[in-house]
């Protein structure tokens, strides 16, 4: 190893933004992509296939020592494995492992081959290995889009949750966060629809594509015409059979596959309506989209009239009173597209939840089950237009950024004061105040947003102008003067300009009584299925009872939860148990912008460096103390290296313990130990020297046995 180019950066002599950015750029020429702050990895991405994730590696990283091997991927997953069994420390035994990083910089490809190795690890039965496999390609090809940042981007969040009894990996349960359902019926320059379109219109037999009514790929409004060129769709070929592969493996049935084709081909065929008014002012159907109408209905599996009624008028119950107002050609527009949108949503969130009962674990409910989650969400966006969606993807970010600074800054330092540890406190870039402009009751800007979305008459611009007075002065938040309903927030990741148009109709997120009806009577069972019930917060999906409800989406409650209230709770949730688990953190970083191998933009790398928080990051695993038991913790798990299981668990027992060790630079508090992170991996090999000298014991005590028999 080169001594200039450490693998971990707690290790650096020198600590400045410019050495730091030396070594990391060091490392990266040597396709050494991944480098260690203590126990945080932070890994570049390559844009490269790098031949450092075979099988022999990944048997190298099973139960190693972090020392004994450079930096990698496989290692975490193997810490996050060794923590859940209790064998490297004290702590709580549910894990999770967090991975941050622009869109583009290499999570969903950190999760991949973190979720891998676990499986590795241990020993997974064949089948329900391949299922829990399986997920990923699925819910990337309906989930993930091309856009400018990433070809391959998550355009949700997920979590997923593999759950262990003992060793032995059970089930799996995933969580996801807003789609962007908006993708369905609208791509901004450079950017695709989700993948599964193109996947299925460039792998469907001649055959299929009769059945489900598709037509040639460029004709599609909602693909913008356009298709790809031929390699291209050779490799969409390849991937349409991985993803019809993927749900045989994970247990799809025939008639649901094919209902689920048949609404995407429906979706598309919805698209290229369009419409005119006539002479007497009434709207209509244009007569070039006749034939697309009719191949929707019978697509959807309804009436030909229904459809068409649901696109050109509204329908609304008055004191018991049915009264059809007519669309004008905008809201028939609208009216299509919102169709377009919860259906392609629905199918999203009936995929999770089907994956998620087929993988559920099998046990006896007695039965303690612990979990090792992997947080793998949207990365932090700015695009030349920032929407909604952006907005909320943002603040996931935000979320993540602030847990991480949580647990690496301040209860770190919170617990050296308290302890009266000697200790000049790192400073770090708080992000609470931003998380407080979105979050707070009454007045952040979720707030704001219900309560402008509760009135029927309210405009975006509106909510803006409500933003602007409220926020003026607010040190995260900048007033832009333009007749379109701008404003900008600055975030712990830079600058994002927000473009307002259509927040409070996406915050509402309605569906239009007559579209449910419409679907609840469709003959594709799916469709039926997907519009009768509801899905529930466990993901499970569950018969509706009640009457036709005037919204909702996914959760079973009787008055609608705005998108931007659900994305808070769901936030909230998320945030409860990761807290309430052992941490492991992967920063990933972006080298450059064109996506290109071999090729470091300095700028683009420190600016993620700065934002990050990395210098300070090192600094505290430097000087700091990252594994902090209490007494009682520490003794009840290590007294047994001084062979007296029962000495008292009290700090006079540490002290013992630990004296009779050669361990060095740990300190002791007032009611806890702090020591430095690889303090944990001494006291390991300590307890497993002793747990071989043990079976020596008892081998040799055996065998004087034998003999005297
Ligand atoms: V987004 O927020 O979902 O838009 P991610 O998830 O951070 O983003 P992703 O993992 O999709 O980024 O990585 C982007 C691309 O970088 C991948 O499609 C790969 O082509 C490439 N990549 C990322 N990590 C690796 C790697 N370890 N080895 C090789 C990689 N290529
Ligand atoms: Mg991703």
């Amino acid at each position: 190893m080169d001594l200039k180019l450490p693998e971990d950066l707690a290790n650096l002599s020198e600590l400045d933004e410019k050495s730091l950015l030396e070594v990391l750029t060091g490392r990266f020429t040597q396709n050494l992509i991944y480098t260690y702050i203590g126990d945080i990895l932070v890994a570049i991405n390559p844009f490269k296939y790098l031949s450092i994730y075979e099988k022999e590696v990944s048997e190298r990283y099973k139960c190693h020592e972090k020392k004994s091997l450079p930096p990698h991927i496989f290692a975490v997953a193997d810490r996050a494995y060794q923590s859940m069994l209790g064998r490297l420390a004290t702590g709580p035994k549910n894990q999770c492992i967090v991975i941050s990083g622009e869109s583009g910089a290499g999570k969903t490809e950190s999760t991949k081959l973190l979720l891998r190795h676990i499986m590795e690890l241990c020993k997974a039965n064949s089948q329900l290995e391949q299922q829990i496999l399986q997920v990923n390609p699925l819910l990337e090809a309906f989930g993930n889009a091309q856009t400018v940042m990433n070809d391959n981007s998550s355009r949700f969040g997920k979590y997923i949750q593999l759950r262990f009894q003992n060793s032995s990996v059970k089930g799996a349960k995933i969580n996801e966060y807003l789609l962007e359902k908006s993708r369905v019926v609208h791509q901004d320059e450079g950017e695709q629809n989700f993948h599964i379109f193109y996947f299925m219109l460039a792998g469907i037999s001649t055959e299929d594509k009769e059945i489900y009514g598709l037509l040639d790929p460029t004709r599609y409004r909602y693909l913008n015409g356009r298709f790809g060129q031929e390699h291209m769709v050779q490799a969409w070929r390849v991937k349409y059979a991985e993803v019809c592969n993927a749900m045989d493996m994970v247990g799809f049935e025939e008639q649901e596959k094919v209902d689920m084709m048949t609404i995407l081909a429906g979706i598309l065929s919805l698209g290229n309506i369009t419409f005119e008014t006539t002479d007497s002012d009434a709207l209509k159907v244009s007569e070039a989209s006749r034939g697309w109408l009719k191949a929707t209905a019978g697509q959807f599996g309804v009436q030909e009239e229904d459809l068409l009624k649901s696109l050109t008028c509204t329908t609304s119950v008055t004191r018991g009173e049915a009264i059809q107002r007519l669309h004008n050609q905008q809201q028939a527009e609208d009216a299509r597209d919102s169709i377009a949108k919860v259906a392609y949503g629905r199918v999203f969130g009936w995929i999770v939840s089907k994956i998620n009962e087929l993988l559920a674990p099998k046990v006896d409910c007695d039965v303690e089950l612990n979990e090792i989650g992997i947080l793998d969400i949207f990365g932090f966006e700015n695009f030349a237009v920032n929407r909604f969606e952006q907005l909320c993807i943002n603040l996931a970010n935000e979320q993540l950024q602030y847990f991480f600074n949580h647990h690496i800054f301040l209860m770190e330092q919170k617990e050296y004061k308290e302890e009266g540890i000697t200790w000049e406190t790192i400073t770090y870039k708080d992000n609470k105040p931003i998380l407080d402009l979105f979050l707070t009751k009454p007045i952040g800007i979720l707030s704001l947003l219900d309560e402008q979305s509760a009135f029927p008459q309210a405009t975006d611009r509106d909510f803006v102008d409500k933003l602007n007075s409220k926020f003026k002065t607010a040190p995260n938040f900048e007033v832009v003067r333009n007749h379109t309903p701008l404003f900008t927030i600055v975030h712990y990741a830079g600058k994002v300009q927000y473009n307002a148009s259509g927040f409070l109709e996406k915050n509402r997120d309605t569906i239009p009584a007559n579209i449910r009806e419409l679907f609840i009577n469709s003959v594709t069972p799916l469709l039926s299925v997907l519009f009768a019930a509801t899905i529930s917060r466990t993901g499970t999906l569950m018969p509706r009872k009640a009457k036709l409800q005037v919204a909702d989406d996914n959760f079973n409650s009787t008055r609608k939860q705005s998108v931007g209230a659900q994305f808070k709770h769901s936030l909230a949730v998320l945030m409860e148990k990761m807290f309430a688990a052992g941490p492991h953190f992967v920063r990933c970083i972006k080298p450059n912008r064109s996506k290109q191998p071999d090729q470091l933009d300095s700028k683009l790398v420190m600016d993620q460096l700065r934002y990050n928080g990395l210098m300070e990051t090192i600094r505290i695993r430097r000087d700091g103390f990252s594994w902090r038991p209490a007494f009682k913790e520490f003794a009840e798990r290590y007294n047994i290296l001084l062979l007296k299981p029962d000495l008292p668990l009290d700090r006079s027992s540490c002290m013992s313990i630990l004296n009779s060790t050669e361990l060095s630079g740990w300190k002791c508090g007032s009611c806890r130990l702090f020591f430095k992170y690889w303090h944990q991996e001494e006291l390991a090999r300590l307890l497993e020297r002793l747990g071989r000298a043990a079976l020596v014991i008892q081998k040799n005590y055996r065998a004087r046995i034998c003999r005297r028999r």
